[in-house]
């Protein structure tokens, strides 16, 4: 039987640092590591009063963008993950210290070693037994494939998706709920086989990336439009102020990886 919806048993996150202002941007911005540290941090306090506990893995100020530690490892159970191989060059020494972790508590970890390959964990939406993976500048078709092979052993089928803007699939396309997605309006919606899974549209660019645990869902404050959409609908929000981190193309979702309680998965 497929694993059901939950929140995080757990988060790990790693500290925003003072080389964080060397972070990589699409697009020009002066960053304050110490404002982005701060958010980072509030962000954490925000799962742990949710229910997510947070584990910090130590920061390293070679590494800018280390504490975007989603895209380095995909998590596929409770005790299963996938550690990537980031497309960015810059951002692969990020890498070990989570592998090792990982593979210090969990009971199978696949690290993927092909050279040729590469993926980010910012390109991996699960929705239920399917992983839609951006095809991006980020992720390539050896990359897809690897993770295809670790994912298939647990039933899970994997469905590129052609990202033709934003730096990750999970910039431009999020979960509000098991059957339901948030997608960043111009972007075509995936279909997922065998599913009635339904999209709905923001136009806020920095809107689409939402964090949900359980059935609170985390949304940027930059966003106040879809913040107000959702709540509209009735679904439980809570505005987390990352505005710094966007500056570094970072959203939600790319601050913590997030494991699931045994059966489950999770956002
Ligand atoms: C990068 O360019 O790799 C970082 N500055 C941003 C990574 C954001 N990660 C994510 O959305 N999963």
């Amino acid at each position: 039987m497929s694993a059901s919806f939950a929140a995080p048993a757990k988060a790990l996150m790693r500290p925003v640092g003072e080389s964080f202002a060397r972070a990589l941007r699409m697009h020009p911005a002066r960053i304050d590591p110490l404002k982005a540290s701060a958010q980072s941090q509030a962000y954490a306090r925000v799962l742990a009063a949710h229910g997510v506990p947070v584990e910090w893995l130590p920061g390293d100020e070679a590494c800018p963008d280390a504490c975007f530690i989603e895209d380095t490892a995909v998590i596929l159970s409770h005790d299963t993950a996938f550690v990537t191989r980031p497309g960015a060059p810059a951002r692969r020494a990020e890498v070990p210290p989570v592998a090792r972790h990982l593979q210090a508590g969990l009971s199978a970890v696949t690290v993927l070693a092909d050279p040729g390959a590469h993926i980010d964990g910012g390109d991996v939406l699960r929705c239920g037994d399917t992983l839609l993976v951006g095809l991006s500048e980020r992720t390539n078709q050896r990359g897809i494939a690897a993770l295809a092979a670790a994912a298939g052993p647990l039933g899970l089928q994997v469905q590129a998706v052609p990202l033709q803007q934003g730096l990750h699939l999970k910039s431009v396309m999020t979960l509000i709920s098991p059957g339901r997605g948030l997608i960043l309006k111009g972007h075509s919606h995936p279909e997922l086989p065998g599913s009635d899974f339904r999209w709905l549209e923001t136009d806020e660019p920095l809107g689409a990336n939402l964090l949900a645990l359980g059935d609170t869902i985390l949304v940027s404050a930059s966003a106040p439009h879809t913040l107000r959409r959702l709540q509209i609908e009735g679904l439980r929000t809570v505005a987390v102020d990352v505005s710094e981190l966007h500056k570094a193309d970072g959203a939600l979702t790319c601050l913590s990886l997030r494991l699931p309680p045994a059966g489950h998965w999770c956002a």
